[in-house]
């Protein structure tokens, strides 16, 4: 008798306990079917109207950040939930928030390409390349142009994927008013809050993350010379980010750089800003890893130090993943790449505190790489016709 009451107890609760999503863990969203509470010490926050997040904190003491502030977004992003064993299905399957890519609008008139960006099997989320940089958006002081970026939100809101913002305030791709416009500190300030205030504000309640800052260090640790460090030193960076925090309270909001993966000054100085950001209680969410690798030269310390960035109560992300090698690849050299990726994907896998993975584009055909690096190439997990190479099953093999 008093064995099976106490079975019946444990059936009681063992249900219950199973059916709560862990820390970082979808707790619902359009075609979510899982749990729908979290476990102790984290809230089920609504990120977007088809994803909610057990984040850290408490119903009444929540984070700072969007995740303290849920409200409905102004858009309704729908599509069918992932229900196949492409990248997006198993990478949510073992708990992350997605598994992405890159595109470019240029790219969206290929058809067998757009027939695998489509697919929220393989990709439950995507970046725009280019279309929401500062010289595609706000080419002229006040003038801005959305019609390249929201193809690609328009997009991921078919599609049903979640898109990333690319980017608030980089040093590249700027338009000349801005980079040769000899401004004040305040007027720049005000450059500068009304481009990230207008740009994430015309994408609220659509953009997962938003990378409002994008490569803010020299490799060496010391600030990039820009006309933003220039002009306001540190400073920029509470700007931009203050001003995107102010233009969607939803949207997470991270800094994304390169060579940061690696234990080394670059990493240090990226630390060090996000403790500042913290103590000064400016919002930041997140620290985006770009992740532009070269085979067989994957940083061994990449897990210690995605560790030392969700230590800090952040989550992280790769946000532009590929590997690329010395051309003409050989079969050695691809098997080593399907070694890399995995090794890379698994270090996510790793980390609770990793969300996601982001390819920058997925095929060879519209890779970055070989107009970047001479003789170098063949950087993604498609080749140049779309078929998928070893490196697939590198990441499928880290994500199963
Ligand atoms: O993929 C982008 C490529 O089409 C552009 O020509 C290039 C110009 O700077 O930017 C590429 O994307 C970059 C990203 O925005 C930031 N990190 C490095 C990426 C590769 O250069």
């Amino acid at each position: 008798m008093k064995l099976s009451t106490s079975f019946s107890v444990l059936a009681a609760i063992v249900p219950f306990a199973l059916a709560q999503s862990q820390e970082w863990g979808q707790c619902g969203g359009i075609g979510w079917t899982g749990p729908t509470t979290c476990v102790a010490g984290t809230v089920c926050t609504v990120i977007n109207a088809y994803y909610s997040q057990c984040l850290p904190g408490t119903a009444t003491t929540a984070p700072s950040g969007p995740s303290s502030t849920p409200s409905k977004p102004s858009s309704t992003p729908s599509g069918p939930a992932p229900t196949g064993s492409g990248l997006n299905s198993l990478a949510k399957a073992a708990g992350k928030v997605y598994f992405g890519t890159a595109t470019d609008n240029g790219e969206l008139s290929d058809q067998p390409y757009t027939a695998i960006l489509d697919n929220i099997n393989e990709f439950g989320q995507i970046t725009p390349a280019n279309s929401m940089k500062w010289d595609a958006t706000e080419p002229t002081r006040g003038t801005f142009t959305f019609s390249g970026g929201d193809q690609i939100a328009n997009l991921a809101k078919t599609n049903g994927q979640l898109l990333r913002g690319h980017n608030c305030v980089w040093y590249n791709q700027l338009p000349s008013w801005v980079s040769n416009g000899q401004f004040t500190a305040a007027d720049l300030t005000d450059v500068i809050q009304t481009h990230c205030g207008t740009l994430v504000g015309h994408y609220k309640g659509q953009v997962y993350s938003w990378d409002v800052i994008n490569e803010p260090f020299n490799d060496d640790g010391t600030w990039r010379s820009d006309v933003f460090y220039n002009t306001l030193g540190t400073q920029y960076v509470p700007i931009a980010l203050k001003a995107a925090r102010a233009a969607d309270p939803n949207a997470k909001l991270y800094i994304n750089d390169y060579n940061i993966e690696q234990q080394g000054a670059k990493a240090t100085a990226m630390l060090n800003l996000v403790k500042q950001l913290q103590a000064d209680g400016v919002p930041i969410d997140g620290v985006g890893f770009q992740c532009h690798f070269i085979v067989g030269e994957v940083p061994g310390t990449f897990q210690q130090t995605l560790e030392q960035f969700t230590a800090l109560g952040l989550e992280v992300a790769i946000t532009e993943l590929d590997i690329r090698m010395t051309l003409p690849a050989t079969s050695a050299s691809l098997a080593q790449q399907q070694k890399d990726y995995q090794t890379v994907v698994q270090a996510c896998m790793n980390v609770k505190g990793c969300v996601g993975i982001t390819l920058w584009d997925f095929t060879d055909k519209y890779s970055w790489v070989p107009s970047t690096f001479s003789g170098q190439g063949e950087a993604c997990p498609w080749d140049q016709n779309l078929q998928k190479k070893p490196a697939y099953s590198g990441i499928t093999a880290a994500l199963a």
